[in-house]
């Protein structure tokens, strides 16, 4: 038997881990996760629970917390830390930082398993696919295996790996991915990098079988204090007749009310997908509408997305009685003033109920950031340690206006929902931005946030000032 301890900063229930994790116990192994921001909490539990490895599940903005965390423990420990998720995957430099001794890349259940298999009979696992390790100063990445074609044929996420948080009462929204992958080819996301990633390595999107996932509500109905379950696939429902024979059976025999992340398009493709939704318990559906200029978004974002489906789409799910989130981004490249005005009049225009923006981040390994460099949008020296640890703060790419954009996406929410003030707001953002925009954003966040994620109002306060100085101060 081998042991992982996964650390994070983030009260927050992590798919990927629970997916190891289970992998990982049902093989005989130990896993734990520990939930905290400074070395010293993780000190005393290293020193008890005596890991083999010690785990982070990383994201870009997220990366610098863990190196820090991991270079500490290094130093007192004899620890062997090994890094996962999307940060490692697509900045493949990142084994090159002090304080990271192995990553795996991609889907990580078969490869962590056989590490942690060889690593209990005392044999090297260097060649174990997806690993990435430095050899003589130079990086060597193994080649990838191929997906799973199955995903049941992974143990469903262990969530007593959050048990902890759980106990603490935090959240009664639970997250469950019914897919991997995303047929489409959005040039702003991880998934058409990945999908190329993974190219010639078997099928790309795959679904889960519905008996399985309910299967998985059912338990976690059961077993824990759940009352809304999040459906975090990046596009939920995008096979229509698995989703409507789902929806049938998740109303019978699980019948918590649930949210999920959809497209606007296949929403507005078929009159009975909203009320499918609605029929079966579903309040909230979250969309990306990412920018109010369809040339911008179907050219430079490849949305394949118009804006009468967006409009459709906002009123079917309003007349099926489903309030949504729309996703929202500033500060593209090629945007001007006048297209981030847009977007806010188009979600101004659909009544989004939960507007969210964030500000372009230029992750490694997207067909955008790659743009942006070649359009001089980006420094050629830009490093992928200057982006900033949540898209909610600064941008950084040198755009004519980005100031006001960056101050524009502190107001969007309060545009949208309260459109009287959308002309004061376009002369506010003329000034410097300052704490107060960033602090009236906060406020606001959280009120949306809630009410959008239906999260408790007491435990989110807490989560959010537990979080605040790690996702939205400045340093
Ligand atoms: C739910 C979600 C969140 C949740 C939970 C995060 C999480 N990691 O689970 C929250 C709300 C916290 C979140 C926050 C952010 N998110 Co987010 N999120 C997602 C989402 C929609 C689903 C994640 C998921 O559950 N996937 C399913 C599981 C099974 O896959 P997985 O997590 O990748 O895990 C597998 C492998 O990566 C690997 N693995 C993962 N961890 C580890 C650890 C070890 C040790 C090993 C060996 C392997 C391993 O094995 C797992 C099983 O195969 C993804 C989109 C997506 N499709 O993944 C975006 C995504 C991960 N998020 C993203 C981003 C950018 C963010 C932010 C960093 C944005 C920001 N800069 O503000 C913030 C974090 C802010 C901060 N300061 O930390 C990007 C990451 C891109 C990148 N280059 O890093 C993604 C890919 C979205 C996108 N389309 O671009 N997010
Ligand atoms: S943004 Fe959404 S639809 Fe586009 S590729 Fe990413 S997950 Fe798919």
């Amino acid at each position: 038997m081998a042991k992982i301890l996964f650390l994070q900063n983030m009260d927050y229930e992590f798919v990927g881990p629970m997916y190891l994790s289970a992998m990982l116990k049902s093989h005989g192994h130990k896993c734990e996760l520990l939930i905290g921001h400074s070395t010293k909490k993780f000190e005393e539990k290293i020193k008890e629970f005596q890991p083999d490895f010690v785990g982070f599940s990383i994201m870009s903005g997220s990366h610098s917390w863990a190196l820090k965390i991991a270079k500490e423990l290094k130093k007192q420990f004899e620890l062997i830390t090994i890094f996962g998720g999307a940060h490692p995957t697509f900045f493949q430099k990142f084994v090159l930082e002090e304080g990271v001794d192995f990553m795996i890349r991609g889907e990580g259940e078969e490869s962590i398993l056989e590490i942690m298999n060889l690593q209990d009979e005392k044999k090297d696992f260097r060649h174990v696919p997806n690993l990435s390790y430095v050899k003589d100063r130079k990086e060597q990445h193994n080649p990838l295996r191929d997906l799973a074609d199955r995903l049941d044929d992974y143990p469903i996420p262990d969530r007593d790996l959050y048990a902890d948080l759980i106990n603490k009462g935090s959240g009664k929204v639970r997250n469950i991915i019914t897919s991997r992958g995303c047929p489409f080819h959005c040039s702003f996301c991880f998934e058409d990098a990945m999908r190329e990633l993974y190219e010639g390595k078997g099928k790309y999107v795959r679904i889960r079988e519905i008996n399985e996932v309910i299967e998985e509500c059912i338990r976690l109905r059961e077993e824990t204090n759940t009352e809304v379950i999040y459906f975090a696939d990046d596009v939920f429902g995008m096979k229509r007749n698995w989703l409507y024979d789902f929806l049938e059976i998740y109303k019978e025999k699980v019948g918590l009310e649930f949210i999920c992340l959809v497209r606007a398009d296949l929403v507005a493709a078929d009159k009975d997908y909203a009320f499918n939704l609605a029929a079966a318990g579903c309040k909230s559906v979250f969309f990306g509408v990412e920018s109010g200029n369809e040339d911008l978004r179907n050219q430079v974002l490849k949305k394949q997305l118009d804006d009468d489906q967006i409009v459709t789409a906002a009123e079917l799910l309003h007349e099926a009685g489903i309030t949504f989130r729309t996703y929202n981004i500033l500060g593209l490249p090629d945007e001007t003033l006048e297209d981030a005005f847009s977007t806010v009049e188009l979600n101004i225009k659909i009544k989004a109920d939960y507007p969210w923006c964030s500000i372009f981040s230029p992750f490694p390994g997207t067909e955008l950031s790659e743009y942006a460099y070649s359009k001089g949008y980006l420094s050629p020296t830009f490093d992928v340690e200057e982006l900033d640890k949540s898209f909610f703060l600064s941008s950084q790419l040198d755009l004519p206006n980005i100031k006001e954009m960056q101050n524009l996406q502190k107001f969007f929410q309060t545009a949208v929902i309260w459109p009287w003030s959308f002309p004061f707001i376009k002369k506010l953002i003329k000034l410097k931005p300052n704490i107060l925009f960033r602090a009236w954003f906060g406020l606001i966040y959280f009120h949306v946030y809630i009410k959008s994620e239906k999260r408790n109002f007491w435990e989110t306060l807490k989560f959010a000032l537990g979080n605040y100085k790690h996702v939205l101060a400045k340093e």
